[in-house]
């Protein structure tokens, strides 16, 4: 069926609508209406689409999620040749720079110069026609380029259409693409924990995400553009001047950098590039330089090109963000969770005005990819606020004695065994109860609410304990006296009286609990409970071998392997044998198989106010091999509700799931 006018008039306004909304959360930084209104507009012109594919448009913004993959892509040729920037590297250089476009302008006063940072991105060419975006193209050698338009669509700062009015019927706008800094952290963040490989750069990141044949790969990239400037211009006029123009590129909906200013003479360039060098850092992309662009357009055609170049502009360059140096040795940190990360000791090297001696190598995978050894020739890459990193290495430097870089089998912090698992880019001291490095957190977690509960043992007070060598394990914990307690910063004689009995307290406690404390890697509240009940102690724990354990619910060869690793310490049965000693304990548990639970598979909902604790009755319905959930809903078998009960006893009752009182409840429990 042919869409009637009334759906064709909607999917338009849609269209609009989003677009605007569109610009104002990513252009513009000051969105009107929130992620869910916003996906319910998005929603509504999906639907419509769906409903009449005649509806759909190249520049819906449905359309921004990517494409069918191509083959490849198509060569462009550019109307207008893309050109590129001569360099200056000093200040000598640019007042050169300053005094031939004087001459040739034969001025006698200062030239009024556009500035504005240089990103190191990729240069781009976007076509508007008829004020719709039609093809995306790169710069390649600047004559020929590659038609990326699929990957361009998917970019949000991008306008599929113009805004406003009285563009030109074909502008051709030019900018530069690239990716801010938080993304790029995170896209290889996620990359080294998946094991997989690493961007060098956010430029290079940049650019592998522009030349995906499949744009959905791009549409998942943070990438981001700036509009600088324009090639082909038909069927309408920009400005008189380049701040003109891009003036007017900014009332249509393009990008332009808010760091754009305007400055005439040599002494006010020279004074934004010292700004620009200092808050470099700081900013959330890359820059490499500073351009300098003539605004008068007059004056940019009588100074014409040279070569490749524009006699009218140059890039002042910072120092690079990336350095050669040596790498004289590796050590292994041990971060606050057991994660040990290789750590580059290098000949002291400048980057970008700061000595760099130190730098990541961020895990054995990452190593063995950039094929980096000891006594390599190395790129190091210092950009912001983040830990230098060593990006790879110059094999054809490399000395014949270089050493490769192996993994420590024991922990430098305490001497235990170090872990890697098959798959598992990252390697872990398994002495988490008693490696230095690990103190602070182990102690927390043992203290927490879900695992010992010592109540007002929050984490200033740990690190002060710490800190002042009054503990070193959790078992030591015990071994403190009131006067210690009272001698800490901001503790009062009462909560140290406080503290002595939460401790007290603490000592009687459940084996779930005691196992969920001890922080081994992957045993959380429910895997330690299901430990708990098929082992009824530690020490079969401490003895199963890894088939055993894997026929505990929840447990699968990795959980296996960690509480494996965990128990061969050495250092960590001292630890659990002090704690018992310190008189820890828990009431015997009932073994029971897992599947001859009485209430195995049972799911609960708990709702209303109930007289004891919800924690206990959970716990009481957990150990019986219930599952206790949050919401109501069709699996539910039975919800217990006690006083005030609202919606989910109401929802219950409309699923005609059984529900019990307390009373009701206890009589089932009785029962089993
Ligand atoms: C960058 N990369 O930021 C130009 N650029 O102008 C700026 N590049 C340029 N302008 C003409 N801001 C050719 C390249």
């Amino acid at each position: 069926m042919m869409p009637s006018a009334e759906s064709q008039a909607e999917a338009e306004s849609l269209r609009k609508e989003i677009e605007y909304h569109n610009r104002r959360y990513y252009a513009l930084d000051d969105p009107e209406i929130t992620d869910i209104a916003y996906d319910q507009l998005l929603r509504q012109l999906q639907a419509l689409e769906a409903q009449y594919p005649e509806l759909l448009t190249p520049d819906s913004p449905t359309q921004r999620v990517g494409a069918k993959p191509l083959d490849a892509f198509a060569e462009v040729v550019h109307p207008v040749p893309m050109l590129s920037l001569d360099n200056a590297f000093d200040q000598q250089e640019f007042a050169n720079f300053d005094r031939r476009v004087r001459e040739r302008l034969e001025l006698t006063d200062e030239v009024s110069y556009i500035v504005e940072p240089k990103l190191d991105g990729l240069a781009i060419s976007l076509l508007y026609e008829e004020g719709q975006l039609v093809r995306g193209a790169t710069r390649g050698d600047g004559n020929v380029g590659e038609d990326v338009t699929q990957n361009i669509r998917t970019i949000p700062t991008i306008p599929l259409c113009l805004t406003g009015s009285g563009w030109p019927k074909r502008l051709e706008v030019r900018g530069e693409i690239y990716m801010p800094k938080a993304g790029f952290n995170r896209l290889n963040e996620r990359a080294r924990q998946r094991g997989e490989k690493s961007f060098a750069n956010p430029r290079n990141a940049a650019a592998g995400s522009l030349r995906q044949l499949d744009s959905k790969i791009a549409a998942g990239r943070p990438l981001a553009i700036y509009c600088y400037g324009f090639g082909l211009v038909e069927g309408g006029r920009l400005g008189k001047s380049h701040s003109e123009s891009m003036a007017l590129l900014e009332g249509w909906g393009l990008r332009i950098s808010p760091e754009l200013e305007k400055v005439s003479g040599i002494a006010s360039c020279h004074n934004y590039y010292q700004q620009m060098a200092k808050r470099r850092d700081g900013l959330d992309y890359d820059i490499d330089g500073v351009v300098y662009k003539v605004d008068d357009l007059q004056q940019q055609q009588h100074l014409g090109f040279v070569s490749r170049a524009p006699r009218w502009a140059i890039a002042w360059k910072f120092p690079a963000l990336e350095e050669m140096t040596q790498l004289l040795d590796v050590d292994f940190q041990v971060g606050r969770t057991g994660a040990l990360t290789p750590v580059a000791r290098l000949e002291p090297v400048q980057v970008a005005g700061v000595i760099v001696s130190n730098a990541t190598l961020h895990n054995m995978d990452e190593i063995q990819r950039k094929d980096v050894r000891i006594g390599d020739t190395v790129i190091v890459r210092r950009a912001g606020d983040v830990i230098p990193e060593v990006v790879r290495s110059v094999p054809a430097k490399r000395p014949a004695d270089a050493k490769e870089i192996s993994l420590p089998k024991q922990c430098p912090e305490c001497g235990s065994e170090v872990i890697r698992l098959e798959d598992e880019a990252v390697a872990r001291c398994s002495g988490g109860l008693f490696c230095p490095a690990q103190r602070k957190e182990a102690i927390k977690h043992f203290a927490s609410r879900k695992a010992l509960d010592i109540e007002g043992l929050g984490d200033k007070l740990v690190d002060q304990l710490i800190d002042r060598a009054l503990i070193h394990t959790p078992a030591d914990l015990f071994t403190l006296t009131l006067e210690q307690f009272a001698d800490l910063d901001r503790m009062a004689e009462k909560s140290a009286q406080n503290l002595l009995k939460a401790l007290e307290k603490s000592r009687q406690t459940t084996l779930p609990r005691f196992l969920f404390s001890l922080g081994i890697r992957e045993v959380g509240e429910a895997t330690a409970r299901s430990l708990a009940l098929y082992f009824g102690g530690i020490e079969p724990l401490q003895l199963a071998d890894l088939d055993k354990l894997q026929t505990v619910s929840d447990v699968g060869p990795i959980v296996a392997e960690h509480i494996i690793a965990f128990f061969r310490q050495p250092h960590n049965i001292e630890v659990i044998d002090a704690l018992i000693e310190a008189g820890i304990q828990w009431p015997a548990i009932e073994q029971i198989a897992a599947d001859q639970q009485p209430l195995a598979d049972k799911i609960f909902v708990l709702t209303g106010s109930l007289s004891r604790p919800r924690s206990v009755i959970k716990e009481q319905l957990q150990a019986l091999g219930a599952k206790v959930a949050g919401s109501v809903s069709k699996k539910t078998d039975y919800v217990v509700a006690g006083e005030d009960a609202g919606s989910k006893l109401a929802k219950a009752e409309k699923l005609g799931i059984e529900v019990l009182d307390e009373a009701a409840l206890e009589v089932l429990l009785a029962q089993l």
